[in-house]
């Protein structure tokens, strides 16, 4: 006799997770409804990048060939602004956030007074990959949500300038040939696909996990020259592969997009990297710590592996400023803590005495401002 077809468990939608995510105390209602509004908005950018040239969204922002730039001093692209201004429109008047901030923009923005205001602050990487947007390469948006501080009703920039480990919620949707959103609330990181005919995010994956080990690494090699010297020695180990200390050969992908290469990292494994080197090196790194680095920490660590400046937890870096930038080493966790270990071998036991007392102090730093 032919067995019944296995039912798999239809898979279940973004609301229904979070509602369950609430009953069992993992968020409060109003961050529920806070990520409801962000996915929603998420929607409406994956729609405005899906048209591409026929929305007329291509192309750098500005008028009369005057590019507009960016505190970062980027050019521009119309969708980083077309999605900057979704997302500051569909979190204005929710409630849930008193502040909010963004790439795009040079400073943090409470929210208006004609709307009331909620407990929590909100930073986004509106379009992540914008070298990719007129490519019809994978770009997404990047985003995380902070406590705003008690008795602050107004918020500053200076409010925002929480470690990582304040983050109750980070994720990111990725706009590439699906729709995806990749969501932590601090128990797991789950990914859920937009399902465009019904228009509601579905579970596709719950509780990704990260291998420990890898045989793939993400790297912008045009960069090498400039590299320092653990980073010129780590790599080059991964490139000797078999033949050389490291005893395996290692593949390479680069997509650009730090939201494919960190999909892809979720998906199945690797390490991306986007190390200090000397032409960035002024500015601290080339990757933004607030709404690029911390969030995306927190997604990996959430699936079981690690993120770190090459010198430091990343989540335990106190923030100094709201578009502070950062030397990334993120994913597969063995393959992290390697990488690590050559710029703590270079750096020597000095290097490494006075990186335990910034871990400390930053540490006792965090547990002050988090209130623990
Ligand atoms: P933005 O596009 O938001 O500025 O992000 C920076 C970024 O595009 C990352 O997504 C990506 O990992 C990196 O820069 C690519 O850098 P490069 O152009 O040096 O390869």
């Amino acid at each position: 006799m032919p067995s019944l077809p296995q039912r798999t468990a239809p898979s279940i939608s973004l609301t229904q997770f979070l509602i369950e995510a609430q009953r069992a105390g993992h968020v409060s209602p109003d961050l529920r409804l806070l990520i409801e509004v962000v996915a929603r908005a998420c929607k409406r950018i994956s729609i405005a990048v899906g048209k591409g040239a026929l929305g007329g969204v291509l192309g750098e922002a500005g008028t009369d060939g005057e590019a507009s730039m960016n505190i970062q001093g980027e050019a521009q692209k119309k969708l980083d602004v077309i999605a900057n201004d979704v997302l500051m429109e569909a979190n204005a008047w929710g409630g849930h956030l008193a502040g909010l901030a963004s790439e795009e923009m040079d400073h943090s923005q409470p929210i208006p007074d004609v709307y009331p205001r909620g407990n929590y602050l909100l930073l986004f990487d509106p379009l992540d990959g914008s070298s990719n947007i007129d490519v019809n390469i994978s770009v997404g948006t990047i985003f995380s949500v902070l406590r705003c501080p008690d008795g602050v009703t107004t918020p500053c920039d200076e409010n925002f300038l929480q470690p990582g480990t304040a983050q109750v919620c980070a994720g990111y949707t990725t706009y590439g040939p699906s729709t995806m959103l990749v969501l932590t609330v601090g128990h797991g990181t789950h990914a859920f696909t937009l399902d465009r005919e019904i228009g509601s995010f579905m579970l596709t994956t719950r509780d990704m996990r990260i291998p420990g080990e890898t045989r793939e690494f993400a790297v912008n090699m045009s960069n090498q020259r400039f590299w320092e010297a653990p980073m010129q020695e780590y790599v080059g180990d991964l490139l000797a592969g078999s033949e050389g200390p490291r005893g395996k050969d290692f593949n390479m992908r680069w997509v650009a997009s730090m939201v494919a290469d960190v999909h892809r990292i979720l998906t199945r494994g690797g390490i991306f990297s986007y190390p200090l080197d000397r032409k960035c090196a002024a500015k601290g790194g080339k990757l933004r710590l607030m709404y690029e680095a911390n969030p995306m920490s927190l997604l990996v660590e959430q699936a079981g592996g690690a993120a770190s400046t090459g010198r430091q937890r990343m989540l335990e870096v106190q923030p100094t400023g709201l578009h502070q930038r950062v030397p990334v080493f993120l994913g597969s966790r063995r393959e992290v803590e390697t990488a690590v270990e050559y710029h703590r071998r270079h750096d020597g036991p000095e290097a490494e005495a006075r990186s335990n007392a910034n871990a400390n102090a930053n540490a006792n730093a965090n547990a002050n401002a988090i209130g623990a």
